[in-house]
């Protein structure tokens, strides 16, 4: 079967506004597939960058590593990209930040990974409310072709973020598959859009490369950051303002988690 003839049932939008389709869309399934975001020489500029990351911290097998953005030009400027943040505001207003971003690698002929929900070992967010809030916002930017299944895809379980009951733990101990597994079919270039409370896992890679997507957690302003401890002066100096926004830092005059943060740092109010 080739890419053009795989016709799988997605949660498909477009790059740019949050419409009110992608509104139902999100809260059905708790994620969308928005093809083209960045051209082919995009997201080949972003492999190369990801890939050097990865050599650079030495990894082995599957394998994840925080703030690329700090150093790789063309990681930095997936954080606000105006096909994504339209998306990102509708869902959370203007006070959100860049809780991390971590560049993940499946290797060649990398098999399943395991079943999870997004959020923090530390305090389950299941423990906050019924449903889980949304608390880490997802934007995945697949930088290898993943137009077909076993090409290292995520795999999603459509609407699982509002299920009241566990996945069963035969499924998770054993990596099993189930009857409503989704594995995501998108080009190279295609952001995977999700809720911190969809249950996914990364889908076996056949290819005999390794794969590479870059994710971006976007998060309340109190949540705090899982890539890093504190940000790189340097990276914001030379950043722009609403990146330097993003990362989190902006006058606070009064208590760190009271009033006076700054209205927006967005030119455009349109979302
Ligand atoms: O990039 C991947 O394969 C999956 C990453 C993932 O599921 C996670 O970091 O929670």
């Amino acid at each position: 079967m080739t890419a053009e003839q795989y016709q799988g049932l997605n949660a498909l939008s477009q790059p740019g506004e949050f419409t009110e389709l992608d509104r139902f869309m999100f809260e059905s399934w708790g994620y969308l597939v928005i093809p083209g975001v960045l051209s082919a020489d995009q997201a080949q500029e972003c492999l190369e960058a990801a890939t050097r990351l990865h050599e650079r911290a030495g990894t082995t097998g599957w394998a994840q590593v925080g703030r690329g953005f700090e150093t790789e030009q063309s990681l930095d400027n997936l954080i606000d990209h105006p096909a994504v943040l339209p998306k990102v505001r509708a869902l959370y207003g203007d006070r959100f930040i860049l809780q991390s971003a971590w560049c993940t690698k499946q290797p060649a002929f990398g098999g399943l990974g395991g079943w999870h929900q997004d959020g923090s070992g530390a305090y389950d967010f299941k423990q906050l409310a019924y449903p889980i809030p949304l608390l880490q916002l997802r934007a995945s930017y697949l930088l290898t072709d993943q137009s077909l299944p076993r090409m290292g895809n995520m795999e999603m379980i459509p609407g699982s973020h509002r299920a009241q009951v566990p996945l069963p733990a035969d499924i998770r101990r054993d990596k099993a598959d189930l009857p409503i597994g989704h594995v995501i079919c998108a080009p190279a270039g295609s952001v995977l859009l999700f809720h911190n409370a969809v249950w996914h896992r990364t889908y076996i890679h056949d290819g005999d490369y390794d794969r590479y997507t870059a994710h971006y957690i976007y998060s309340p302003p109190w949540v705090r950051f899982s890539d890093r401890f504190t940000n790189d002066k340097d990276y914001l100096e030379r950043t722009t303002p609403v990146r330097r926004y993003l990362a989190g830092e902006y006058e606070r005059p009064d208590a760190p988690f009271g009033a006076g943060y700054p209205a927006t740092v967005f030119d455009d109010e349109s979302k």
